[in-house]
């Protein structure tokens, strides 16, 4: 089959319109499904891309209370922001729909009666739930806080605590309290619409371990990352019947008349904001979107973080199955978290950065979505997390993508220009002859990325553009040219190098559009275009060329500037200014220091009577947290001292330490033990208990005055 048959629904996770985003969320679920996307179509495929704003749910409500302005403000500030961030970043959404629109409610209802219609993928059930009497409201999700239950965290949330990552019920918390009224909940009866999941137990095991579902393959589960396989197969043997009504007055109404007063959970009508997307793009295109979810020849591929695995993978399947018609997901190739500097992102410390405030900081850099895009997709936390680092960044600009493609482009371009005036040489043969290669560098990285593993293809994409610097140094035309300049050597040289350009202007596409077309500039040549791929793939197969002999090059011009550039610190300014953030933000976070105590005499004072020594011997105290004891060499006499610092140090690290002994301080019994002094100790800046050092010099014994 041909690749224009093939037809790929692409979803990235649909962004909470009530905050920005930032770069961990763009690196895990937004710049993979761009990259994938980008790379389909050039071989060819029919992709419908779909993203858009979740609006729905307690998120939106508590944002929308906090800033004391309404719903539809806060879905309406939020969704242009994020649409317009990623449509700078260069995404390829073939939509970004809203989850706010007519179509959308119209696709949840009619989907949710589907459902229950059949008449049994729902029960109904009555209980008691927490309730807020100050507000008149029910308590479910974010309405409710307490201590988590699994790792005793006090900010839970009634559907998810976000330190240990479980999924929660509000029921299950401890201490509950109303993040309304931050009062104690009452309990009120209430019904609700439950999905019954564990009805599909079965069949979704056997999917997620086999690919196999109503006997036919659907994909290779070998396929799946293991972390999501693992995650599934933990979910899939404990399935319970999930609420998808809330008793709240912002979402999608439940359409039946015993149902007033309720909406959908917003996990229930989000995922199906995929289909609506998909619906509006069609309709817009003039295509049909059945075909791209219903289809024989079409996939479906979820991109989404690792806290949405759950569901992509077994309870928007689940509903789609008892609904009957739609193909299951072939992949969710979910990934992990990005980190930022060492620690998780957090808005309210001011530890990250949004993509608006990153295009905005950097607003003077020309190159700064694509050294973005490079710094992600090389960094990218596929199997395990990552974590972004300014340093990081300006390396990976500087270093890969000025040093090695800048560098190769810009030789060729310029060489090019001064010896045949940009006018591309003829080759006397069969140029791909010499750079065999290629073809397999070129394999390879198509295959990496069709497994959805960005990170190494971007590598290979790197190493692709090594080759061509290895090739042009060794070839070094510029000592023939100088004999002969007319050598046709020099000319089959330049052509191979002219050709690898044109190659890597397409292999770049995916991943840093905006250099992609920037490169065709500098050869004269249209953007990459559907299909390029597969059309370059057999050019290198049969020898053709992808650009001919005589086609004119533009004049050349640097495709990249560095950031550390030393006579240009503009752009490592903006970096130093990341930076300097960054420390501010810890310099206040740092524990503050005591006060000086009270003024004490001198001859307070000198009544103590401290010695320098050495520690002998060490061992923890045991059933005890903090206490060390020691035996101290003060010169004149072995002492033993019992010491709180075992929080700080451990016993046999600190054997042979030099300290400063207070000799004079009565004997104290500490568990028992008799300790004869004191060893002094004193906070550093940054809080952490260190040793009031003797100078090894003076020996044990000496009186410090
Ligand atoms: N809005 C959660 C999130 O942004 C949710 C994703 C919906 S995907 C259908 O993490
Ligand atoms: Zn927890």
């Amino acid at each position: 089959m041909s690749n224009k048959n093939k037809k790929y629904t692409i979803t990235s996770a649909l962004p909470y319109a009530n905050g920005a985003l930032h770069l961990g969320h763009f690196a895990g679920a937004y710049l993979p499904g761009d990259v994938y996307a980008r790379f389909l179509r050039l071989m060819g495929a029919d992709v419908a891309y779909v993203c858009g704003s979740d609006e729905h749910g307690a998120s939106i409500t508590i944002r929308a209370k906090k800033e004391g302005i309404s719903p539809k403000d806060i879905i309406d500030k939020y969704h242009e922001l994020n649409k317009s961030s990623f449509m700078k970043f260069g995404m390829s959404f073939d939509i970004y729909h809203r989850t706010s629109e007519k179509l959308h409610y119209e696709t949840a209802q009619e989907f949710f009666l589907t459902l229950d219609k059949k008449g049994e993928e729902f029960d109904i059930i009555e209980s008691e739930q927490y309730y807020d009497e100050e507000f008149d409201q029910f308590l479910a999700d974010r309405y409710i806080k307490g201590t988590c239950p699994k790792c005793s965290y006090e900010e839970a949330y009634g559907d998810q605590c976000e330190n240990c990552g479980s999924d929660l019920s509000p029921m299950e918390l401890i201490n509950p309290l109303s993040t309304l009224s931050e009062k104690e909940p009452i309990l009120r009866k209430t019904k609700h619409w439950y999905f019954k999941l564990d009805k599909h137990a079965e069949w979704l095991k056997e999917w997620i371990e086999n690919g196999i579902v109503d006997g036919v393959k659907t994909h290779n589960p070998k396929d799946w990352k293991t972390h999501v396989r693992n995650q599934c197969l933990a979910w899939v043997d404990d399935l319970k019947p999930r609420a998808i009504t809330r008793d709240l007055n912002w979402g999608i109404p439940v359409p039946l008349d015993n149902a007033e007063g309720k909406v959908f959970y917003v996990w229930f009508d989000a995922p199906i904001g995929y289909i609506s997307a998909t619906k509006q793009w069609a309709a817009d295109n003039g295509k049909d979107w059945e075909e791209y979810w219903k289809g024989e020849n079409s996939k479906l591929i979820h991109f989404v973080g690792k806290d949405n695995i759950v569901f992509h993978c077994v309870i928007f399947p689940a509903m789609m199955k008892a609904h009957g018609g739609y193909n299951l997901p072939i992949n969710v190739p979910a990934n992990q978290f990005l980190n930022f500097e060492g620690k998780k992102f957090s808005k309210s410390r001011s530890w990250g950065i949004e993509l608006h405030q990153y295009l905005e900081d950097f607003k003077d850099f020309p190159n700064k979505e694509d050294a973005m895009r490079y710094a992600l997709i090389r960094n990218m936390p596929e199997n395990k997390d990552a974590d972004f680092k300014w340093d990081e960044f300006v390396e990976f600009h500087d270093n890969e993508l000025v040093n090695n493609l800048g560098n190769f482009i810009n030789r060729v371009l310029v060489l090019s220009n001064k010896y045949y005036e940009g006018n591309v040489p003829a080759h006397s043969g069969n140029w791909t002859t010499e750079v065999k290669e290629l073809s397999v560098l070129v394999e390879e990285m198509k295959s990496d990325l069709l497994d959805f593993k960005f990170r190494p293809a971007i590598i290979k994409f790197m190493e692709i553009s090594s080759f061509g610097n290895t090739y042009l140094q060794d070839k070094s035309p510029w000592s023939i040219y100088k004999t002969d300049p007319e050598s046709q050597e020099v000319k089959d040289i330049l052509f191979v190098c002219i050709q690898m350009v044109s190659l890597l202007a397409v292999l770049i596409e995916p991943f840093l559009p905006f250099t992609s077309d920037k490169i065709n500039t500098l050869l004269s040549k249209e953007k990459v275009k559907a299909g390029d791929f597969e059309l370059l793939q057999s050019k290198l197969k049969d020898g053709e060329a992808f650009i001919k002999a005589g086609h004119k090059l533009d004049k050349p011009s640097l495709l990249f500037s560095k950031i550390g550039d030393p006579k240009d610190t503009s752009r490592l300014e903006l970096v130093n200014m990341q930076k300097a953030h960054l420390a501010a933000v810890l310099e206040a976070e740092r524990p503050k220091q005591e006060a000086i105590k009270e003024t004490i005499s001198y001859d307070d004072f000198i009544k103590m009577d401290i010695r320098t020594g050495t520690i002998l011997e060490a061992e923890k105290v045991p059933k005890t947290d903090k206490l060390i004891k020691l035996i101290v060499d003060i010169g004149l006499e072995k002492r033993t001292v019992v010491s709180g610092i075992a929080e700080h140090y451990k016993a046999e690290e600190i054997v042979g330490q030099e300290v400063l002994l207070l000799a004079n301080l009565a004997p104290r019994k500490l568990k028992g033990i008799e300790s004869q002094g004191m060893i002094l100790m004193a906070e550093n800046e940054s809080g952490v208990l260190c040793f009031a050092s003797s100078s090894k010099k003076f020996g044990n014994g000496w009186v410090v005055r």
